[in-house]
């Protein structure tokens, strides 16, 4: 298996999720501010992750994630239809690309790329409170146990993790104490060190 990569992109999400799962992986080297043309073939969108196991070719984080814990499970890292978790997993596997990550795209460009002057905007003011006003769903669900879908870490937590960090790494502003524990409790899981180091 193939993944197209680039440090702190979404394509960590993948990393991780194979780190955690023992999947064998390779990384190519990309970035969508220049894709390369072996790049383009898998993604013509040129957005990060793109993944090529042979002819299974995906192209978005929390899919990927899902295909990887189908292919490598049986797993803890995944909750099945039937298991009183599932309602859980399912909704926060989705919330964190949807509702946390999706959105911070346009304050990632808005950040690297806009003249000076119109860094500051309405728009990019508007994302970033909604991100916060977002995270109560995560606190909620802390209050009912370690983790998205219970005490057990499963690949929601990466995908709402991956969200996490990509807020800090924006600034985005101070979170509540339960929160930065859990995501505390994430990034010191060796699976997350050993994705976070690849180049
Ligand atoms: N929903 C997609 C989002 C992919 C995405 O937006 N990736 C970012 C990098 S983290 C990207 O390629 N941005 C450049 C662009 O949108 O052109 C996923 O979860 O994989």
């Amino acid at each position: 298996m193939k993944i197209f990569h680039a440090p702190r992109s979404r394509s960590l999400r993948v990393l991780w999720a194979a780190e955690e799962l023992g999947a064998p992986y390779e990384t190519a080297a990309a970035s969508f501010a220049r894709p390369d043309p072996e790049f383009l073939e898998a993604n013509p969108a040129g957005t990060l992750p793109a993944m090529v196991d042979g002819d299974v070719v995906m192209t978005e984080s929390v899919a990927i994630m899902q295909y990887l814990g189908a292919k490598h499970g049986p797993t803890p890292l995944v909750v099945e239809p039937g298991d009183p978790r599932y309602p859980d997993y399912l909704q926060f596997m989705m919330f964190g690309e949807a509702s946390l990550a999706a959105p911070l795209n346009a304050v990632v460009g808005t950040k690297f790329m806009a003249p000076e002057d119109q860094k500051d905007n309405f728009t990019v003011n508007i994302i970033k409170r909604s991100f916060h006003r977002r995270l109560p769903l995560v606190e909620r669900q802390l209050k009912r146990g370690d983790y998205m879908a219970g005490n057990e870490f499963t690949l929601a937590d990466i995908s709402v993790g991956y969200a996490l960090g990509l807020a800090d790494m924006l600034e985005l502003g101070d979170v509540a104490e339960p929160i930065k524990a859990y995501a505390q409790r994430l990034t010191s899981r060796p699976a997350y060190q050993r994705a976070v180091a690849v180049a």
